[in-house]
């Protein structure tokens, strides 16, 4: 799947300053569960680090492409669940960008829950390798990778609003009356923990119909209630233990993030002395002789 890339020039020996340690990029862990603002946690360091090459792999670029079977009973495929994704596939690309290869990251589809079968993402090389996903910290392999693991933060009341409204506007579901109708506590505190099964749902509800209008609009609360909640309970919180840095209310929180990128910043400078990428090495100004 990685392309034929040259042998990194991080690994060269004509690096005055330091010939015999290899470089390494530096890979960052972002956990945390749906709707946290793990993406945005991202898009920020990227942003801030500006200055040096940093490439997102995303967990959900892993997810394993439904069966013709898995399909035709999608609403009970668990897709918070750790076998949902192909995390050999995903272990392997990111050993490779770590060895300095780059790699074709597979593109999936939210909407069909398929695979884009003839195109994948073409991921370089580079200094910093953020994996983010909701259960990047699972699997000890892939967690061993890392140089650093966050955890993002966010109340659970949080994330669902954000994700029902995520839903509603990537996937088209008219959710919106739903949230005009209850708020957010209510479904915390009162429908949520009460929720066993699709009818149980909509006689809380007061609907007496079970048609496949009101089965579209309640799709993601049904799948919160049945897989997304439980699973965070089951593997996302406890993998919470992994992480060395836990970041609250995600990516409204401007210091932590200063912190983070400062990190990464003086690990970059301390044991690369120079920038891995580009293929020039740049001696930073504080290391001139
Ligand atoms: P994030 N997911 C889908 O909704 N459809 C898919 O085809 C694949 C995944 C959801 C999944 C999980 N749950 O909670 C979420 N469901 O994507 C993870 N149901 O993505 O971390 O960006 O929220
Ligand atoms: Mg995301």
């Amino acid at each position: 799947r990685a392309s034929p890339t040259p042998t990194p020039t991080h690994f060269s020996t004509t690096n005055p300053l330091d010939s015999t340690i290899p470089k390494q990029p530096f890979v960052i862990g972002v956990s945390g569960g749906t709707a946290s603002g793990k993406t945005t946690v991202c898009d920020m360091i990227i942003q801030q680090l500006h200055d040096h090459r940093v490439v997102l792999v995303n967990q959900d670029s892993f997810y394993r492409g439904l069966t013709l079977d898995e399909m035709k009973r999608v609403h009970e495929y668990n897709f918070d669940h750790p076998d949902a994704f192909d995390t050999e596939q995903l272990l392997e690309c990111v050993e490779k960008l770590k060895s300095g290869m780059s790699v074709q990251v597979p593109i999936y589809d939210f909407k069909t829950h398929q695979r884009c079968s003839d195109s994948f993402r073409q991921v370089n090389a580079s200094d910093v390798i953020i994996l983010e996903g909701i259960l990047v910290f699972h699997d000890a392999r892939v967690r061993n990778l890392m140089s650093m693991k966050i955890f993002v933060d966010t109340d659970a009341d949080v994330r669902l609003a954000r994700r029902i409204r995520r839903d509603t506007v990537e996937r088209g579901r008219d959710i919106n009356s739903v949230l005009e109708q209850a708020s957010i506590s209510f479904l915390k505190y009162a429908i949520l923990p009460s929720v066993h099964s699709w009818e149980s749902m909509f006689f809380l509800y007061g609907l007496r119909k079970f048609d496949s209008e009101n089965l579209t609009n309640f799709l993601p609360i049904m799948q919160y209630a049945k897989f997304v909640k439980p699973a965070f309970d089951d593997f996302v919180l406890p993998s919470k233990k992994f992480a060395d840095v836990i970041i609250p209310r995600g990516g409204d929180n401007h210091v932590a993030i200063d912190l983070i990128v400062q990190h990464i910043r003086t690990k970059l400078g301390q044991h690369d002395l120079c920038k891995i990428y580009p293929n020039v090495y740049v001696i930073q100004s504080t290391f001139q002789i």
